[in-house]
C-alpha cells in the first residue's frame, strides 16, 4: 500500500447557504462522532486544524433574494480556500467539515493550486443554479456552476481569475432533484452526470468506475460529499432531504470502489445537520462513510478478483 498522507481536518461551521439553522454544528456532530480517532486506527497521522471562523446569519451580510447572503459567503469562501491552498501545498489530505454545500467554493479553490483537480460531486443535487436559474436564492445550490464559472462575479471570483474546474474534470453521482433551468446549464456545461436513475439502472459498481475511468489520469481528486446523496430514512440529519437515495450499503460500495481506485486527495463532509438528525446518525454515517473511503476494508485479507 502507498504511504498514507497526513490527514487535516478543517472545520466551516456555515450555515449561511441556505436557510434551515444547523448544519453550522455539523462540524462539532461529525468530530463528536469520532472522525480523527477513526482516521488513527487506520494509520493515518490526523491534525485537527480547528474551525474557519463563521459569521452566525443574525448578524451576516450582504446579498438579496437572488444570492442570499453573498457577501459573507464569500468572505468565509475566501478563508477557506487560503487554509486549503495551505493544506494541499503542504501535501496533506484535507478533510473539510461544513457546513452547507457553499464552503466547497472554497475548497475547491484552495486544493486545485497544487494541481489540476478532478471533482467528483455526490449528491441529490446538481449544485448548479446560478443567481438568475436558483428558484431559492439559496447559495448552497450554486457552487459547483461557481467553480466551473458559472454566476455572480463574486462568488467565481473566489478562486482567482477564470474558473477553478473544468467542466470536462467534474462528474456528478447520486441526482435526484434538479431545477428546470438547472438543467440547461448543466447540459451547456458539458459535465458527466450519472443520476440515481444510472444508479438503479447499470448499479453503484459500474457508475463509479466509469466515474473514475474519467477522472482519475488527472493529478487530483476531491470528492464533495453531500450527504443528501443518501436515502433519508438512512441520513435523516441533513437540511434538503429528498427520497430515493443510495441504500446504506451503496453509499459504502461508492467510498470502497474510490479507495481501491487510489482514493482522494481532498475531501468535502457536508449538509450534515444534528438539529434535523436522530441521535447523531447521519454524521456517524458519515465518518463511517469517510473510514470506507480512507481505506477500511470488511476483511483484512488480501482477496482475488472475482
Ligand atoms: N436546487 C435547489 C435545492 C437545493 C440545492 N442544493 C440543495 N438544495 N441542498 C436550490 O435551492 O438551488
Ligand atoms: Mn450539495
Ligand atoms: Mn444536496
Amino acid at each position: 500500500m502507498p504511504e498514507r498522507p497526513p490527514v487535516a481536518i478543517l472545520g466551516v461551521p456555515m450555515d449561511l447557504g441556505q436557510d434551515r439553522r444547523g448544519v453550522d454544528m455539523g462540524p462539532s456532530a461529525i468530530r463528536y462522532a469520532r472522525l480523527q480517532p477513526v482516521l488513527e486506527e487506520l494509520g493515518y497521522r490526523v491534525s485537527d486544524l480547528g474551525n474557519v471562523e463563521v459569521p452566525i446569519p443574525e448578524v451576516a451580510s450582504g446579498g438579496g433574494g437572488k444570492a442570499w447572503r453573498l457577501r459573507a459567503v464569500r468572505e468565509v469562501c475566501l478563508q477557506v480556500a487560503r487554509r486549503a491552498a495551505g493544506a494541499a501545498r503542504e501535501g496533506m489530505l484535507p478533510v473539510f467539515l461544513g457546513g452547507d454545500h457553499s464552503v466547497s467554493i472554497g475548497t475547491v479553490a484552495g486544493v486545485r493550486t497544487a494541481g489540476r483537480t478532478g471533482v467528483l460531486w455526490v449528491d441529490a443535487h446538481a449544485d448548479f443554479n446560478t443567481p438568475e436559474t436558483s428558484p431559492s436564492g439559496n447559495i448552497h445550490g450554486m457552487p459547483l456552476a461557481a467553480l466551473t464559472g458559472r454566476g455572480h462575479p463574486d462568488l467565481v471570483g473566489v478562486g482567482g481569475e477564470g474558473a477553478s474546474v473544468r467542466p470536462e474534470d467534474v462528474v456528478l453521482v447520486g441526482l435526484r432533484s434538479v431545477d428546470r433551468e438547472e438543467k440547461d446549464l448543466l447540459r451547456e456545461a458539458g459535465v458527466r452526470v450519472y443520476t440515481m436513475k444510472d444508479i438503479d439502472a447499470y448499479g453503484v459498481a459500474a457508475v463509479v468506475r466509469r466515474a473514475l475511468d474519467h477522472l482519475s489520469p488527472l493529478p487530483r481528486l476531491h470528492l464533495s460529499l453531500d450527504l443528501d446523496v443518501v436515502d433519508p430514512e438512512v441520513a435523516p440529519g441533513v437540511g434538503t432531504p429528498v427520497r430515493g437515495g443510495l441504500t446504506y450499503r451503496e453509499a459504502h460500495l461508492l467510498m470502497e470502489l474510490v479507495s481501491e481506485a487510489g482514493g482522494v486527495t481532498s475531501l468535502d463532509v457536508v449538509e450534515v445537520n444534528p438539529i434535523l438528525d436522530s441521535r447523531n446518525r447521519t454524521a456517524e454515517l458519515a465518518v463511517e462513510l469517510v473510514a470506507s473511503l480512507m481505506g477500511r476494508q470488511i476483511l483484512e485479507l488480501p482477496r482475488r478478483p472475482l
